[in-house]
């Protein structure tokens, strides 16, 4: 009897996933606007949804995605946040999407281990970086822009807690735009782990220094070092014209301006992480468990100056798009 009750409604989920999967023939969505853009050789820019979903509170979450497209799009390039809704990656959303996921309290944060789950029981969430640059790729899309990257985790050689999005980078051939990664992280070994996986790292601007997410500085040097959109086409173009399959990881430190309250900000930042271990806080949630304490501890300063790295990215990464799209056509 239970045996039949689970095998109807087995058939009735897989019945609803055909129904998802032909009304488009594919679990795939591309926004109209953004495969209009495609097809005409015009510049697009990816962006993640789950610093919409984890990495900020309601509102400032809505209008920093807002404010993003917008940037992109004074820049003269086609924006495309990337994110799971009811079961479909949504490669482009429309405002009442973006809503959709700023508001939606249960969302799920869906790195590339968890896509085939989200799909399957046709949930909502916002996709990570390395579940973006699935997708991005997917579209033909070459840029994209986020604030930081997941990285190893301080103690990750014991742990083992390395974010997909490295072995990504390492297997996918997208230019990523970040402002670094953060110094919750152990950025030394994540720069090891990502010249292990063939990913090409270079800071943006006039310093070789690797950024740390808020501070313009980790005390690593980049391998790699771009003073210009057009120098930085250059590299993305010839990393796709070699053919690798690995990715390019372009670090754009914070404006200066914006970086003064990186010292109160850093000593957040240890408090934080002494009281996820203390909490015994893991895998998947140790981010946004951060992110959240941090923002609380600074009374909004780290929230303000993530605000403006995002920006200045989303610039920053649009022209880079437009002058990759003049050197690619
Ligand atoms: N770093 C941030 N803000 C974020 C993230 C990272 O400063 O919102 C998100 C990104 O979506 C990134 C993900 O891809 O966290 C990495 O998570 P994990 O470490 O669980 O792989
Ligand atoms: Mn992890």
């Amino acid at each position: 009897m239970l045996q039949r009750a689970s095998a109807l409604i087995l058939k009735r989920g897989i019945a609803t996933f055909h129904s998802r999967l032909c009304k488009s023939g594919s679990l795939f969505r591309v926004h109209p606007s953004v495969s209009k853009a495609l097809a005409e050789n015009k510049p697009v820019v990816a962006l993640e949804s789950t610093i919409i979903t984890h990495g900020m509170p309601y509102p400032h979450n809505l209008s920093t995605a807002m404010q993003v497209e917008a940037i992109v799009r004074a820049e003269g390039a086609t924006p495309a946040t990337v994110g799971v809704i009811e079961g479909e990656v949504h490669v482009g959303l429309s405002s009442e999407e973006l809503e959709h996921l700023a508001l939606c309290k249960s969302s799920l944060k869906v790195s590339h281990r968890d896509l085939p789950y989200a799909v399957s029981k046709g949930l909502s969430g916002g996709m990570t970086v390395s579940a973006t640059m699935i997708a991005a790729h997917r579209a033909g899309i070459p840029v994209f822009v986020t604030g930081g990257i997941g990285g190893v985790h301080r103690d990750g050689e014991n742990s083992l807690d390395i974010s997909a999005d490295l072995t990504e980078l390492g297997r996918t051939p997208i230019a990523v735009i970040s402002a670094g990664v953060k110094s919750i992280l152990d950025i030394g070994r994540t720069l090891e782990f990502l010249e292990t996986q063939g990913v090409c790292v270079a800071t943006y601007g006039a310093s070789k220094n690797f950024p740390a997410f808020f501070s313009p500085q980790s005390g690593f040097t980049s391998p790699c070092q771009v003073c210009s959109p057009e120098e930085a086409a250059q590299l993305i173009a010839s990393s796709l014209s070699l053919g690798l399959q690995s990715g390019v990881l372009l670090a754009v430190p914070i404006p200066e301006e914006h970086a003064a309250a990186g010292q109160l900000i850093e000593e957040a930042i240890q408090a934080a992480l002494a009281e996820a271990r203390a909490k015994g806080i893991t895998g998947r949630d140790v981010t946004p468990f951060i992110l959240k304490m941090v923002n609380e501890l600074t009374e909004g300063k780290s929230l303000q100056a993530n605000i403006a790295l995002i920006h200045n990215n989303a610039k920053v990464g649009s022209q880079i798009a437009c002058a990759l799209s003049k050197q690619m056509t």
